[in-house]
């Protein structure tokens, strides 16, 4: 029902932009947004199709072409380049930043929204928060689509966290840095579009992410088991210049408004189906694919809730806002 008041709305807008005169080849603008996974990701799919529905919306004035794999620009530098202009819109993981702001890991924090209902909530929990802590930094945030649910990767049979000692562990963020530091693992820091190479070459041999990245980076090539932890689930975001944003048109940011509500509810779906298909993948690959133990999950219960500490304490009253109003819908 909501997904068709979105369709007939974007339909109404592209057709009120068309017939107000605004559309024309000759006006139009092209927006290359770099993307940091592969193309073939759910997430990327689903901007690629967000880029569509702008295009078609605005009657082609606004052309968006993505760049997956990091291939325009690198993951960890697309923030910095939609901030300076040099791109006008991108993706990121929005935990990525949390180096910046510990805000931007209210979604990394563990076991606090384990399923996809739960992460909904706790981003509808943040979002006023995350939207200004943008605005102040020249960004304009469009949609955000979460990961699967995290689990660890190892290339043993692993119960306890005493079996992880000296694991060299591949991160993503500050939480999964801190998680190896907590569990006596050795943390580097790798993009996904690295992650096959540095597996191979044996830069690392453990890490924390979803079915998806596994799949899609063909882990069972390195790696033999994927132990299911539900530790929590980190979102995509899609951000635009605000300069560039502020001078769209009313009529065309409607349209990229509706593409955007679209595009985080079809991107929300797929990435609930790629669950289960990509650790489906993952056994055909020949992993094992198991919930955890009840030890090491206690375990890392445990270290979980020093991390929440520490971000609680990193965050102060904003963070303790978060939480608080993520449970109040519970
Ligand atoms: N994949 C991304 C972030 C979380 C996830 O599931 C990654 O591993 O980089």
């Amino acid at each position: 029902m909501r997904l068709q008041k979105i369709l007939v709305s974007i339909l109404a807008l592209g057709l009120m932009a068309g017939a107000s005169g605004v559309s024309g080849a000759a006006k139009a603008e092209r927006w290359d947004m770099p993307l940091a996974y592969s193309g073939s990701n759910f997430h990327s799919v689903t901007a690629a199709e967000f880029g569509k529905c702008v295009t078609t919306g605005t009657g082609g004035d606004i052309e968006i072409i993505t760049h997956p794999s990091g291939s325009l620009i690198k993951g960890a530098d697309i923030k910095r380049a939609v901030q300076t202009g040099q791109v006008p819109i991108g993706e990121r993981l929005l935990s990525g930043h949390q180096n910046e702001n510990a805000i931007f890991g209210f979604d990394s924090v563990p076991f606090l929204a384990t399923s996809f209902d739960d992460s909904d909530r706790l981003w509808a929990a943040a979002k006023p928060s995350i939207e200004k802590t943008l605005a102040a930094q020249n960004l304009t945030l469009l949609y955000a689509v979460p990961w699967p649910p995290q689990g660890l990767y190892f290339k043993r049979e692993i119960n306890s966290i005493s079996d992880m000692a000296g694991v060299k562990f591949r991160s993503y963020n500050n939480t999964t840095t801190r998680l190896a530091e907590l569990t006596g693992m050795l943390p580097v820091v790798i993009e996904a579009a690295e992650i096959s190479q540095a597996f191979a070459t044996g830069v690392v041999e453990s890490m924390i992410s979803s079915g998806a990245t596994g799949y899609d980076r063909k882990i069972w090539e390195s790696l033999t088991h994927f132990y299911e932890v539900d530790s929590w689930l980190p979102r995509n975001y899609i951000m635009v210049n605000s300069g560039v944003w502020n001078s769209t048109s009313q009529a065309h940011q409607n349209v990229i408004r509706a593409c955007a509500e679209l595009a985080e509810y079809a991107g929300t779906w797929r990435s609930k189906e790629y669950t289960g298909f990509t650790l489906a993948g993952l056994r055909a690959g020949g992993m094992q694919v198991q919930a955890a133990g009840a030890r090491l999950k206690g375990e890392l219960q445990d270290v979980g809730a020093t991390m929440t500490q520490d971000w609680l304490n990193a965050t102060g009253a904003e963070g303790q806002a978060i939480v608080d109003a993520f449970k109040a819908t519970q």
